[in-house]
């Protein structure tokens, strides 16, 4: 993080930071910054229908990718019945080039077990589960300190504060495949199944966990609830600079000056967020390209920096906001190389349920390969264009195959040249062999 002062009225996810000390912070610290101040205000003051329309006035949009109102999602699950409901947090974050949700579940493990506090009440859930990517070490360790600190506290178990809410926190750790993000196999691979996902809908809000409803929220959307119910929701939604609410997480890495996340309002353009925060690209290096919100987003270029960094100002010039930590691609970096990096780590993560992701990845590996060893031919281009189609929006259970196709086919768009130039040094080196052979 930068050493950049942050408040509490503009900053509702790392105020309670302190920039130059990056220990933890406990539950003495917490308390002492207004800690679990909105479960004991929420346990006095309201009821789950509460939380629930507090939340959706705030216009809180999800953050692991997909930008789902929550408090819509959370208003589909099915009237309380008799039948269990659970809260699912999804801390699994393997997208290439993220990484803001370990900042708060490392730093800040309090804030998002409050977070989860309020709104398992809110859903009317007695149990829920953090699925944490198992490479976390540090936040493993410091959200078991903190489950057992706010047990102590009579935050979790039975009858909590007193009231006749009970609710319990289970962390599990994954086994390290990145399609566990997905929440329907993330649910699978929670329930000791092999980690594919399923069909949508049913959505989990109906039948998740179990064949229970389930909510699955990310972590920093967890983590912006107890500012929301301390604030409001006015006060939420005037934070922002887009009609995207509140602040949001957003980083740049590559070659910059300065990478890193920041928690910045909604609405900032890119440009602010590469030159100001990140203090842009190093000396002697231009940007070529960036891509908004992770490896599986496409590209744009310099011609973008001016949009502003939310979903749909994003969407509008052709890619997706996704995860909101952005990767600088530099001048010296050949696009082709890049692409097959990407598809070499998209194709090993396939899970193999739908043919067009499972064949059709290795198959694009192949491809361009081919193009960086200098043997593709014209039509690749064409093939490849094509299966862009073959493995889109609505070909596969899930969206991972589309997600790996958005860098690939805005590189084309974008950078053909440097496709193209593969295929003639391929056709010289052929004219050199057969000169050769000749005389
Ligand atoms: C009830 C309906 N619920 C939609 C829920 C749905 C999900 C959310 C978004 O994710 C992106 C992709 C990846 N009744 C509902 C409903 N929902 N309609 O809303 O749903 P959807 O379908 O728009 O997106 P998706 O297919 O779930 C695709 C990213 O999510 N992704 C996320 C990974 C996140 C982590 C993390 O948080 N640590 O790893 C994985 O695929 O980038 O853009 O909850 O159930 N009518």
């Amino acid at each position: 993080m930068n050493h950049i002062i942050k408040y509490p009225e503009t900053h509702p996810l790392t105020w309670r930071l302190d920039t130059i000390n990056k220990n933890p912070i406990w539950i003495n610290e917490y308390h002492k910054k207004n800690g679990y101040s909105a479960l004991k205000f929420m346990l006095n003051n309201m009821t789950p229908k509460d939380v629930i329309n507090l939340v959706k006035d705030s216009e809180l949009r999800g953050r692991g990718g997909a930008g789902f109102y929550t408090g819509i999602k959370w208003s589909l699950m099915p009237k309380k019945n008799n039948i269990p409901r659970y809260l699912l947090c999804n801390a699994d974050e393997m997208e290439p080039g993220t990484y803001k949700d370990r900042l708060l579940l490392e730093q800040l493990p309090h804030q998002l077990l409050e977070g989860m506090i309020i709104s398992g009440f809110a859903i009317e859930a007695t149990m829920a589960y953090i699925f944490l990517r198992g490479e976390y070490i540090s936040a493993e360790n410091n959200l078991k300190k903190a489950i057992i600190e706010a047990e102590n506290c009579g935050y979790l178990g039975r009858n909590i504060l007193g009231s006749d809410f009970t609710f319990k926190i289970v962390l599990h750790t994954g086994a390290g495949r990145y399609i566990c993000g997905e929440e329907t196999a993330l649910i699978n691979s929670l329930e000791g199944k092999r980690a594919n996902p399923r069909i949508k809908p049913p959505f989990p809000a109906i039948v998740g966990l179990w064949g229970k409803p389930t909510c699955v929220n990310n972590v920093e959307t967890l983590s912006n609830i107890p500012a929301i119910v301390l604030n409001g929701s006015n006060w939420y939604k005037k934070i922002s600079l887009s009609k995207d609410r509140g602040t949001k997480l957003m980083g740049f890495s590559g070659r910059v000056n300065n990478p890193g996340v920041w928690e910045v309002p909604f609405g900032i353009s890119a440009r602010e967020l590469l030159e100001d925060y990140a203090k842009g690209m190093k000396k002697g290096f231009r940007l070529k390209a960036w891509q908004p919100g992770g490896a599986g987003t496409d590209f744009l270029t310099e011609k973008n920096l001016d949009v502003k960094m939310d979903f749909d100002s994003i969407s509008k010039v052709g890619s997706r906001f996704g995860t909101g930590i952005a990767m600088a691609v530099d001048h010296t970096v050949n696009i082709v190389s890049l692409v097959l990096n990407l598809e070499k780590f998209f194709s090993r993560e396939s899970c193999g349920l739908c043919t067009p992701c499972r064949e059709g990845l290795p198959w694009i590996v192949k491809i361009l390969q081919s193009f960086e060893d200098g043997f593709a031919q014209n039509e690749d281009i064409n093939i490849l264009e094509d299966l862009c189609v073959q493995l889109g929006p609505g070909k596969t259970v899930c969206a991972h195959a589309p997600g790996a196709m958005e860098p690939l086919q805005s590189a084309i768009k974008l950078f053909r040249s440097e496709f193209e130039q593969c295929i003639r040094k391929n056709s010289f080196s052929n004219i050199e062999m057969i000169n050769k052979k000749n005389m």
